[in-house]
This record gives structure tokens, sequence and C-alpha cells, in this order.
């Protein structure tokens, strides 16, 4: 994967919570290109596997319930600097944190049910996007 994109998850909460449409307006508004779209769910094994850097951490095993409770929307992203500017798109992990205008202040709870998901480098966009699409997937 080129090193313009980044990997998103729309989480569960936003789902849930009918999110999808005004998240992916602000995403795209924000100009981002959408390589790769699908609504799924993780399975137990999936998130694990997905948060695996977490799994020392004590909100691990809240963390997997959480994002295998529902359906998400994962997506591929595509921009210049897309890792960082999508991250400086959604904001901090805690909303309480976040800056006005991000993506998690707007539509996320806690720091727990955070909204959405951004890779954090590059490295971990293309494993992160090749978790969950393969190459005829990808736009
Ligand atoms: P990030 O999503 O902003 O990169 P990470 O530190 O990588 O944040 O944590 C991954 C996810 O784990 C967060 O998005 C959030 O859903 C969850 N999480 C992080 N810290 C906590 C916590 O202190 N309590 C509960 N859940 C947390
Ligand atoms: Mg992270």
């Amino acid at each position: 994967m080129a090193t313009n994109r980044t990997f998103t998850m729309l989480k569960p909460d936003s789902v849930e919570k009918g999110n999808i449409g005004p998240i992916l307006e602000k995403i795209t508004a924000s100009g981002f290109r959408i390589v790769a779209m699908k609504l799924t769910q993780m399975t137990t094994a999936d998130a694990q596997a997905f948060y695996a850097i977490h799994k020392e951490r004590p909100f691990f095993g809240e963390l997997v319930e959480y994002m295998t409770r529902g359906p998400i929307v994962a997506a591929i992203l595509e921009k210049d600097n897309a890792v960082e500017d999508f991250r400086t798109l959604i904001g901090a992990t805690n909303p309480a944190e976040a800056a006005e205008g991000t993506i998690r202040k707007l539509y996320a709870a806690s720091i727990g049910e955070n909204a959405v998901h951004g890779s954090d480098s590059d490295e971990n966009a293309a494993i992160e996007g090749a978790f969950h699409f393969s190459g005829r997937e990808m736009f």
C-alpha cells in the first residue's frame, strides 16, 4: 500500500448511533478519497489480533468486547500525508481532550467508546488495511 493511505474503522458505537453518514461526510469533505470500504463485524479472534499490541493493557478485554459487539465500517483512505492528517481530523483518544471540530469531539462518548480508529503510522496503515481487505477490494 502506498504511504499516502491510512486505515479507519467507524466503531460499533458510531454504527449504533446512526453516525456513519455524518462521519463519512466529514472524512470526504476533509479531502480523503475512499479506496476501500465495507460494513463488517470483527470476531473476538479478529479483535484480539488487530489490537494485539494492547494485549497487556488493563482495558484489553473491554476493548475486544466493544469492538466485536456490532458491525463496523472499515475503510482505506487516500490523501497526501494521510496518516497524520487523519489523526488530526479524529482528535485525541480521549474525547474530553479532543480539539473542537474533531470527529471524536463531535461523536465519541468516552476514551473507550471513541467512535473511530485511525492508523498511527504508514507501516500500520498497510498492515491494518490488509487485515480487512484483499487487493481486489481496493480501488
Ligand atoms: P488510538 O485509537 O487513539 O490510537 P490507542 O492508545 O491505540 O488509541 O488505543 C486503542 C483503543 O483502545 C482506543 O481507541 C480506545 O478505543 C481504547 N482505549 C485506549 N485507552 C483506553 C482506556 O484507558 N480505557 C478504555 N479503552 C481505552
Ligand atoms: Mg492506536
